[in-house]
């Protein structure tokens, strides 16, 4: 904030279009567009250089107005100063507010209810729009208004507010999820790299990250905009992806639309009161909602699989939402994975069962193998047991994989590893001995050891009867 603060509202950033795109045609009467811009506790600065650069970057005639809804913000420069700030554009900039917290999911939908215009266009409330970014936007939902189209996302650092562009002019990128629901992206695949004429135009996505998109506002609203029992942050991209596609529409990433977007370091708010009723952890609650809703049952059974705990959560009632993919006869999920996700199984195939999942427990400590929070690369170690899954939820697969998380483990002459596991596979070098429980590393033929001293892992010779050498899976039931 101290940097943005120092940068003034309506710089410039460097245009990281295609060279392409400055030569596309676009019709003279596309769409009214409400950008709605949700913000709980925003940086003033950087909310208000958002709104600057929209305003400054579209075509009048198109941009109806920018809504900005609060939800629940508390900081002083957010009360009057803002009101003040923004009376400068009249009627073109509106301000709600929420009486309640209500979290970015439900406040997105106040907003979409709200809007005037015909079209509502999503944007996170730190970013910065790019070069005549709104007509590309716009004209694939002129042409079909059950398109709903997404910008691509370039990158404002959060320590120096540094414009970047996320890649090269030439690249092109999608959105998919691997099945613990992470958001992921992957290069467009050969069938449609294939049906292209230039590097510029639209292209159909699976999914995308959530923040940034554009879409007819009565077609949204016809959806049932977001599930209402999706709380504050999460998965809402996917469910309104899933529910697009399924139920006849489709998402076109823009290649030809940049919008900046300050990725933070860190998660500087928390979930407020919404989250205290909730047992377990809330973005694992929407992911059970949303994939319960729209996946069949093999689909479902990966989900549980990679994420084995969210079988003991409570997602609420659901039956509202499956009346709506009853009501608008919408595909299976099958059909998504076949028609628009093809390349998503090259990367994350269909996962093989679980032979054991829970804490992996040395006989001779009673203490967890544990990620010891580092992210991959990097050495595993073993820590108190805790109950909490996370870091020390170990999963083993029917075909020798070992899994945390989105991570595997494997190991060398150095010791045991968290490595990223090989995109495309699903198998892994380990076997487990269930009578001697010895964990084996069938490759090089030795077996998990714990230092009686120094507590380090490394792989020795197996030996049975040596207690350094036992682990036994608990599968504990979550404590929340
Ligand atoms: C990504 C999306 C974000 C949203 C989220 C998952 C991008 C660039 N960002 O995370 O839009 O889809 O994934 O849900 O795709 N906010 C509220 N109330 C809250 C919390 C947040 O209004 O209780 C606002 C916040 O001020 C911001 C917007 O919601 O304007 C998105 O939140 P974020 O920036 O923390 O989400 P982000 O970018 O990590
Ligand atoms: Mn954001």
């Amino acid at each position: 904030m101290v940097v943005s603060d120092e940068i003034a509202m309506d710089r410039d950033i460097p245009d990281t279009r295609n060279p392409e795109c400055p030569h596309w045609q676009y019709p003279e009467d596309l769409p009214t567009t409400s950008v709605v811009i949700v913000f709980h506790n925003e940086g003033f600065s950087t909310l208000m250089r958002t709104v600057h650069s929209v305003i400054d970057r579209s075509p009048p005639q198109f941009l109806k107005e920018v809504l900005l809804v609060d939800d629940f913000s508390d900081k002083a420069a957010l009360k009057e100063p803002l009101e003040d700030y923004i009376s400068r554009w009249g009627s073109k900039v509106r301000l709600i507010r929420n009486k309640e917290r209500a979290g970015l999911i439900r406040t997105r939908t106040t907003g979409a209810e709200e809007a005037k215009g015909e079209v509502v266009l999503f944007l996170d409330a730190h970013c910065e729009v790019n070069r005549n970014w709104l007509p590309p936007l716009l004209a694939p939902i002129y042409r079909d208004k059950y398109t709903m189209t997404v910008p691509v996302i370039d990158g404002v650092d959060h320590d120096t507010f540094e414009y970047r562009p996320v890649y090269g002019a030439g690249s092109n990128f999608r959105g998919i999820f691997e099945w613990g629901m992470l958001y992921k992206e992957t290069e467009l695949p050969p069938e449609i790299e294939r049906s292209r004429e230039h590097q510029s135009e639209p292209y159909k996505a699976p999914t995308h990250a959530g923040g940034l998109f554009a879409i007819n506002r009565e077609y949204f609203l016809s959806l049932g905009a977001y599930d209402p029992g999706l709380l504050v942050w999460g998965g809402e991209n996917f469910e309104l992806s899933f529910k697009v596609w399924q139920c006849g529409g489709s998402i076109e990433w823009v290649p030809c639309s940049r919008v900046g977007h300050v990725y933070r370091g860190f998660m500087p708010y928390n979930f407020g009161k919404l989250a205290e009723k909730k047992k377990g952890p809330l973005i694992t609650i929407n992911y059970k909602r949303v994939i319960e809703t729209w996946f069949d049952d093999k689909y479902k059974e990966y989900f549980y699989t990679r994420e084995p705990l969210a079988r003991f959560l409570d997602m609420g009632d659901i039956s509202k939402q499956l009346e709506l993919k009853e009501r608008l006869n919408c595909k299976s999920f099958h059909w998504f994975m076949e028609n628009v996700a093809y390349d998503m199984l090259r990367k994350y195939p269909e996962l093989p069962k679980n032979i054991h999942w829970g804490e992996l427990r040395s006989a001779a400590t009673s203490r967890c193998l544990d990620t010891m929070g580092h992210s991959a690369p990097s050495f595993m170690g073993v820590a108190h047991c805790h109950g909490f899954g996370n870091n020390q939820l170990i999963r083993l697969n029917a075909e020798g994989q070992l899994g945390v998380g989105e991570r595997c483990i494997d190991a060398d002459g150095q010791g045991i590893k968290l490595i990223f596991c090989r995109l495309g596979t699903v198998d892994g070098p380990w076997q487990y001995d269930e009578q001697n429980h010895v964990m084996l590393h069938k490759r090089i033929g030795k077996c998990v050891a714990l230092h009686p001293q120094t507590y380090q892992l490394s792989l020795m010779p197996c030996d049975p009867i040596n207690n350094y050498q036992k682990w036994t899976f608990n599968q504990f039931v979550p404590k929340w």
